[in-house]
C-alpha cells in the first residue's frame, strides 16, 4: 500500500503537531483555538507501565466492534451504539462495569485514562468530568487493537451524529481524540490526519456500506503524528483522520474523547 507516504509538514511556528512535555491549559487552549491540530506529550506514562498494562489487556482480551470488524476493542464505544435502542442500554448498563474492567486490566498500576482525567481536572479552571447522556454515566477508556498491516480507515468523530438532538451534542463546540500509546509498532502505526473538516453527510455519503473511508480514496494525508509508548495524543477529531497500518505487532492504545463547551465549562470525557 503507498498510503503512508506523507507530505513532511516544516516545523515551524504554524506547526500543526506540538510536542510538550506535560499536559498545560496554554496547549489544550492552542487545540481549541485551532492554532494546532495535535498535542504529543511523550511519557505521560511510564515504559515499565506499559509492559505491565500489555501484559494486562492482553489477558483480558480484545473483542471486534460491533460496525468495524477487525478491530479489536475492551470496552465499548458510543459509536457501537448506531442510534440502536437496544445497543445503548447495553452501553450504559456496562459503562461502569468497562471502566472497572480496564482498571483491573490496568493494575498494579492506574488505568492511564484516570491519571489523564485527574491531570486535566487539575488543568483545566473548570475541571474535567466524565460525560453524562440522558442522565446516566458514559463510559471512558476504550483500548483498540489495531493488528499488523490493518489500517484503522479515515473518518471524523462527532458526537451528535450518535446522540442527535441532545444538549449534550449540541453545546459542543470541539471534540478532540485522546489516546494513550501502550504499545505501539516501531514501523507504521502513524496518526494521518487531513486539512479537511468535511460535514458528517458529506462523511456519511463517501464512506457508503463501510465505517470509514479507505485510505486509498485518499491522497496522502497532510501530516502525521507518529506515537511511541507511553505518548499521549490529543488532536481535533473533526478533521479526517486515520491510523495507518503498522508493522510486527499489535498496536494497542487506551481512548476516549474530550469535549470543549466554552472557558466557562467544564472539560468532558467519554468514549
Ligand atoms: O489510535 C489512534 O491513534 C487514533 C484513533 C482514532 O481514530 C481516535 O482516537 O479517534
Ligand atoms: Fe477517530
Amino acid at each position: 500500500m503507498n498510503v503512508a507516504i506523507q507530505k513532511t509538514a516544516p516545523a515551524s511556528a504554524t506547526d500543526p503537531v506540538r510536542v510538550s512535555s506535560r499536559l498545560t491549559a496554554e496547549d489544550v487552549g492552542a487545540l481549541i483555538r485551532n492554532e494546532i491540530q495535535v498535542l504529543r506529550i511523550p511519557d505521560f506514562i511510564s515504559r515499565d507501565a506499559c509492559k505491565q498494562i500489555t501484559k494486562g489487556l492482553k489477558s483480558t482480551g480484545y473483542n471486534d466492534y460491533l460496525n468495524a470488524p477487525k478491530v479489536g476493542r475492551i470496552g465499548m464505544s458510543y459509536f457501537e451504539t448506531g442510534m440502536k435502542q437496544e445497543i445503548i442500554d447495553h452501553y450504559f448498563e456496562t459503562a461502569m462495569d468497562n471502566i472497572n474492567l480496564l482498571r483491573a486490566a490496568c493494575a498494579p498500576y492506574p488505568c492511564p485514562m484516570d491519571t489523564f482525567r485527574c491531570a486535566m481536572d487539575e488543568t483545566w479552571a473548570q475541571g474535567c468530568t466524565l460525560q453524562t447522556l440522558f442522565g446516566k454515566k458514559m463510559f471512558v477508556g476504550l483500548s483498540r487493537c489495531m493488528k499488523p498491516g490493518i489500517p484503522l480507515k479515515a473518518h471524523h468523530d462527532m458526537f451528535g451524529r450518535h446522540a442527535p438532538n441532545t444538549p449534550e451534542a449540541e453545546s459542543l463546540i470541539s471534540q478532540f481524540a485522546i489516546n494513550i500509546y501502550i504499545d505501539v509498532p516501531e514501523k507504521g502505526g502513524e496518526i494521518g490526519m487531513w486539512n479537511d473538516e468535511i460535514s458528517d453527510a458529506e462523511f456519511l455519503e463517501r464512506r457508503g456500506g463501510d465505517y470509514a473511508i479507505p485510505l486509498e480514496q485518499l491522497g496522502p494525508c497532510d501530516y502525521s503524528a507518529k506515537p511511541e509508548n507511553g505518548d499521549l495524543i490529543l488532536f481535533n477529531a473533526r478533521k479526517l483522520h486515520a491510523v495507518l497500518p503498522g508493522e510486527g505487532v499489535d498496536r494497542l492504545t487506551i481512548s476516549g474523547f474530550l469535549g470543549y463547551r466554552g472557558e466557562k465549562e467544564p472539560l468532558t470525557v467519554w468514549s
